[in-house]
């Protein structure tokens, strides 16, 4: 099936309430890490170990979106968003996470929510986008099952002050990468490889969810905001006759791990054999983590192809090249039929009460043209690959699936984790010397496309 059956995709294909956004997340814009009272997380201090990110990169500075957050809000409107999702950052609000609170902290969001509204964005703020407090981490971190009510003690701080007029609420943003890559692969911060540990914060992190999002509704006095979680999904096939066995695993313990608890109230039976046995259940957990949602945030990005383990112990599998499909600069396959077969898998076996795509994007190299009348970056195939996917989710919506609205991975280009800055996804290309922000060809095509 070709998706790419329109010469122009247009905004009038969409309902007239469709939601049109942009995402980011607090370390990796935000810089400003020792400012105003803001505690460390576990980002900094990896970032700041040797060895840990690509060219010894950290978010210390980042975009400074810190102090250009009205300037950013102001080329979010130039492209014509309705709402932004951001992340706050917990060592911001509660610098040891727990207790007490530093009101410039709050007061950096509050500026920054007043600013969006005033230009008619609709705020979509993140509680948690994987930068936990460091004072956290060092009592445990989400492998301890307090870390889920110091969650809820933050959710609680952050929809006080905030909840008068953030529009949408997601608990966490893909867990299922702290699970993995923080506490499997040791890839990410805070850096751990063990099965136990990563699968018990899994289910902290499952159970925090559950017990903020009860908090963040009571706080609520918006009669339209809407609270849900975001996950991270790529679309799993075989990547041969053999890999049938294999490919059950990896989408179970990468797409359906907090789908099912989130969903059904129960974890995935096809990983019961590795996970069972660390899994620190107790009583009421579950009813807790499944209670009802207002929406699924759908972080999708590409599809794998498994065709054998690379590292058992920790979870990793070798995928097929596929010859011919284009791949970005990141290695991830471009595959927009992964969307939308996603998109209806969820909509027929969860029944979310509605969806947005709260990630989607692509990493390219690209190249800042500079002559003496202009600055451009012409960005074919981030352009492609938004347009294909754009065109996908339009397809499972025409078909029924509730999607509500689409955020694109990123407004600008950020501290992309243990890549460092190496790796672009904005639509805004950021110049880090000089911190100017340039829209690139795909900003001009959205920027465009939202105003027809
Ligand atoms: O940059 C990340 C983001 O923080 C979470 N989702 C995937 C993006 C691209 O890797």
């Amino acid at each position: 099936m070709s998706l790419i059956t329109k010469s122009e995709l247009v905004r009038t294909d969409f309902p007239g309430n469709f939601t049109w956004g942009a995402a980011t997340a607090s370390y990796q814009i935000e810089g400003a890490a020792q400012m105003d009272g803001r505690g460390p997380s576990v980002w900094d201090v990896f970032s700041h170990t040797e060895g840990k990110i690509n060219n010894g990169d950290n978010g210390d500075v980042a975009c400074d979106h810190y102090h250009r957050y009205k300037d950013d809000v102001a080329l979010m409107q130039n492209i014509g968003l309705n709402a932004y999702r951001f992340s706050i950052s917990w060592s911001r609000i509660l610098p040891e996470g727990t207790g007490r609170v530093n009101q410039a902290g709050l007061d950096f969001y509050s500026r920054l929510v007043d600013e969006l509204l005033e230009h008619n964005i609709q705020p979509y703020a993140t509680a948690f986008h994987w930068d936990l407090p460091q004072a956290l981490q060092e009592k445990g971190g989400w492998s301890n099952r307090d870390t889920a009510a110091y969650f809820a003690e933050y959710a609680r701080v952050i929809s006080r002050c905030l909840g008068d007029r953030v529009k949408g609420w997601t608990t966490h943003n893909e867990p299922g990468v702290v699970m993995a890559l923080g506490h499997l692969t040791g890839e990410h911060a805070p850096g751990i490889k063990d099965l136990n540990t990563s699968v018990r914060a899994a289910h902290h992190l499952l159970l925090g969810h559950g017990l903020a999002m009860p908090v963040l509704r009571e706080n609520s006095t918006r009669p339209d905001a809407e609270f849900g979680i975001t996950l991270s999904f790529n679309y799993v096939e075989a990547g041969d006759g053999n890999a049938t066995e294999l490919a059950i695993i990896k989408d179970a313990w990468e797409n359906t791990m907090f789908l099912d608890p989130l969903f059904k109230g129960v974890y995935p039976e096809e990983l019961s054999e590795i996970i069972e046995k660390h899994l620190p259940i107790e009583p009421g957990d579950m009813e807790i983590i499944s209670a009802p949602l207002d929406f699924l945030g759908v972080n999708y990005y590409f599809r794998t192809l498994p065709i054998a383990w690379a590292d058992r112990e920790a979870l990793t599998f070798e995928s097929r090249y596929n010859e011919g499909a284009e791949y970005t600069d990141i290695g991830w396959e471009a595959y927009p039929e992964g969307l939308y077969k996603l998109l209806h898998r969820f909509h027929s076996e969860y029944k979310p009460a509605k969806m947005y795509i709260t990630e989607n994007g692509a990493a390219y190299d690209d190249t800042l043209e500079e002559t003496s009348e202009s600055l451009a970056v012409h960005d074919k195939g981030r352009l492609k690959y938004l347009q294909a996917h754009l065109e996908a989710a339009l397809h499972a919506l025409q078909e029924g699936v509730p999607l509500a609205g689409y955020f694109i991975w990123s407004l600008l280009d950020n501290f992309e984790w243990a890549y460092g800055y190496a790796k672009r996804f904005g639509i805004t290309y950021v110049d880090y010397p000089t911190q100017r922000r340039i829209l690139k060809d795909s900003g001009v095509w959205y920027r465009d496309f939202l105003h027809k």
